[in-house]
């Protein structure tokens, strides 16, 4: 995670239980992980990470489908910090 995208952006995963492990590579903005379906309802969401740490996100059980990550952080999304995951 840096100012004001992931990379990577494009995430596949097999459906069940999931693990990130989030970086914010970034320059002093902390950075957090969620995840939206295509509903737009939020079903998990990471601890906000501060630049320069690292945080592990689990989720115990991700259905298949179509996801998008985002961060919350005001405007973070809108500057293009999103991104997809694919659950299959
Ligand atoms: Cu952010």
């Amino acid at each position: 995670m840096t100012e004001f995208k992931f990379d990577p952006s494009t995430i596949s995963v097999p459906a069940g239980k999931v693990v990130f492990y989030l970086v914010n590579a970034g320059n002093g903005t902390s950075h957090n992980l969620i995840i939206r379906d295509s509903g737009g309802k939020k079903i998990a969401g990471s601890e906000l990470v501060s630049a320069g740490d690292q945080s592990v996100f689990t989720v115990d059980n991700i259905a298949a489908g179509t996801y998008t990550i985002f961060c919350d952080q005001p405007g973070h999304e809108a500057s293009g910090m999103k991104g997809t995951l694919t659950v299959t």
